[in-house]
């Protein structure tokens, strides 16, 4: 097994967590390294896109979060070997990404201009993206994204729907997912019940 140091910001949450888990739930050894707002400061511009998460794998710094996580996935078990279901499996973790940067252009915004934005966010896209992702999630069997097995793609929307259920982002109901998808919720509430879940959040 390379060295693994992944390198993010010390929440629970976000584009490193996936991985994060994936590591930790298959007892692999890595070093979780978690940066504060001042050294992300410092090691901002020596990471190769100025972003996190990083991976740095024997040394070999790599990035972009779905990239990361279809590695680790190979490495823990947790991505299919199959081409259609690990094609299945990268649909959902992009479609997250499209969610996540939805919200990401509104973190700076004054507060009236993001409360429409978010609104409206919340009443188009993100409930066209709930929707078609209950779709597929029924399509599959309603218990796992592919090759009805844990997969990344399932630790991707669990952090996701982590995410929206937390109440952090304002003028997002907290019972989005709930009220929009319900078998989207049922699974996110499977996915926190996993054992080594539920310890990582504990
Ligand atoms: N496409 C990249 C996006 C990375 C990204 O935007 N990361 C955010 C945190 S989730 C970041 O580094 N923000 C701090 C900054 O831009 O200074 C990925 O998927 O990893």
């Amino acid at each position: 097994m390379p060295q693994l140091t992944l390198t993010y910001f010390d929440i629970k949450g976000g584009r490193g967590e996936p991985a994060r888990i994936a590591l930790k739930m298959s007892g692999i050894t890595f070093e979780d390294k978690r940066v504060n707002m001042q050294q992300w400061a410092e090691l901002k511009t020596s990471t190769p896109f100025h972003a996190l998460p990083v991976l740095s794998i024997d040394g070999e710094v790599i990035s972009q979060s779905n990239a990361i996580n279809r590695y680790v996935g190979k490495l823990c078990g947790l991505y299919p070997k199959d081409a259609l279901q690990a094609l299945r499996c990268d649909e959902i973790m992009d479609a997250v990404e499209d969610i996540s940067a939805k919200f990401a252009t509104t973190y700076n915004m004054p507060d009236v201009e993001k409360k429409a934005a978010r609104e409206k966010i919340v009443a188009g896209p993100l409930k066209l993206y709930l929707q078609a992702l209950e779709n597929k999630l029924q399509l599959q069997g309603g218990e796992f994204f592919c090759a009805n097995e844990l997969s990344m793609a399932d630790l991707k929307m669990l952090v996701l729907c982590r995410y929206l259920a937390s109440g952090i982002l304002d003028y997002v109901p907290a019972d989005v997912v709930a009220s929009t998808a319900p078998l989207l919720h049922a699974h996110y509430q499977r996915m926190l019940a996993l054992p080594a879940v539920a310890a990582h959040y504990a």
